[in-house]
């Protein structure tokens, strides 16, 4: 394929309700949607990247300019006979991983295309339907939190994460157990804690969570190994897990017994698949994140979560649970059974409806070959 036009749009689409983390709280979510044009195909991506260096270093502003200057120019104009040869031409580009995974979406799709397969057969992809879970942010009070819980289990979600944050932790998860003694419950605190706080962490143990994600330091390997041995519910970590190199040692300490795979944080469906791949031969679950993506990001989301070993329930929501209206059509849905339907047409397999698009998007910039 001769990679013939990219186009960048920086997009800003409202949330349905705010979601508030220990980060902070989001109205809306600011992403950059990549296009990819090549032998009269198109291919999507969606680079998820914030405005502002808290969940990640990355920002909007780094990655369009790492997108613009180094990543597109390596790429633009030149014929690939596979998606691994484009990459392995910015293979020297170091860390910017939503960047270049923005930019590997897009490519995936445009070559599953060109193949005539969904992504999730292009990329290993066995099931037809997924397992998966709802993410709830931090709510105003407890009675509300119990209330978009129940709204979610209506829905016919099976696993549910709250989010917690110092002061908002023990109490809250013991007034949902209450309520809701028998569901598959997880907790996220995005690096809110320290080992000085593993009283508090450690009384999660009488909960019956499934698992606790990223109670420690954004980039700590360490102190959750010191940390694990003193639970003993499972942790899960999210933003420590950059790689595969970072998912074995990581297994190697102990320092968690789960791991949440975003292509966005690792760099992109290669590396994705390497470190589900080195966790399923050492028989560690793993499950799929979401950085509140739209349809485009959330399909490729589906698709390589169809992979065999993403065995636990992933952050992979109904499009309603984010956006009054999405970017593509159909929009996903969650069944009573707690399970997504795969999108088995060609690439992404669903239709980015342009109208919508450029209703949301804020700036573009198009690239093409001379
Ligand atoms: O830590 O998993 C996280 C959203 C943005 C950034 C980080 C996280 C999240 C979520 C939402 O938890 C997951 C989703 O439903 O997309
Ligand atoms: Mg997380």
């Amino acid at each position: 394929m001769r990679i013939t036009r990219i186009e960048l749009r920086h997009t800003k689409m409202e949330l349905v309700s705010p979601f508030e983390t220990s980060l902070g709280v989001e109205r809306f979510e600011e992403h950059i949607i990549v296009r990819v044009d090549g032998d009269g195909l198109t291919g999507w991506g969606e680079c998820v990247v914030e405005p502002t260096p808290s969940y990640s270093y990355e920002t909007l502003q780094t990655a369009w300019h790492v997108l613009k200057d180094f990543l597109i120019p390596g790429i633009l104009g030149k014929e690939f006979d596979c998606v691994g040869s484009a990459l392995a031409v910015n293979g020297w580009v170091r860390g910017h991983r939503m960047a270049r995974a923005g930019l590997e979406a897009a490519l995936t799709d445009a070559f599953a295309r060109a193949a005539g397969v969904s992504l999730s057969a292009f990329l290993g992809g066995r099931r037809t339907r997924i397992p998966v879970g709802v993410s709830v942010g931090l709510q105003p009070t407890t009675a509300e939190l119990l209330r978009v819980i129940a709204g979610y289990l209506d829905d016919g979600y099976k696993r549910i994460k709250i989010k917690i944050a110092p002061g908002r932790d023990i109490t809250l998860v013991q007034a949902v157990r209450r309520e809701f003694p028998d569901i598959h419950l997880q907790v996220d605190a995005n690096s809110a804690y320290t080992l000085d706080d593993s009283e508090m962490l450690r009384s999660l143990d009488d909960c019956d969570l499934q698992l606790i994600e990223q109670p420690l330091g954004y980039d700590d390997i360490f102190d959750h190994s010191l940390l694990q041995r003193q639970l003993r519910t499972p942790i899960c970590l999210d933003e420590s897990i950059y790689n595969t190199s970072d998912a074995r040692a990581a297994l190697a300490l102990g320092s968690c017994r789960i791991i949440n795979i975003k292509p966005g944080r690792v760099g992109g469906y290669t590396e994705s698949i390497r470190i589900h791949d080195c966790c399923a031969s050492q028989g560690v679950p793993v499950w799929h994140g979401g950085m509140d993506e739209s349809g485009i990001g959330r399909a490729g989301n589906v698709a390589l979560a169809s992979l065999p070993n993403f065995s636990l329930p992933g952050d992979i929501s109904a499009t309603k649970r984010y956006y009054r209206e999405d970017i593509v059509e159909p929009a996903f849905e969650v069944d009573q059974d707690g399970t997504m339907a795969v999108p088995s047409g060609p690439g992404i397999g669903v239709e980015v409806i342009m109208e919508r698009l450029e209703r949301v998007t804020v700036h573009k910039d198009d690239f093409r070959s001379a």
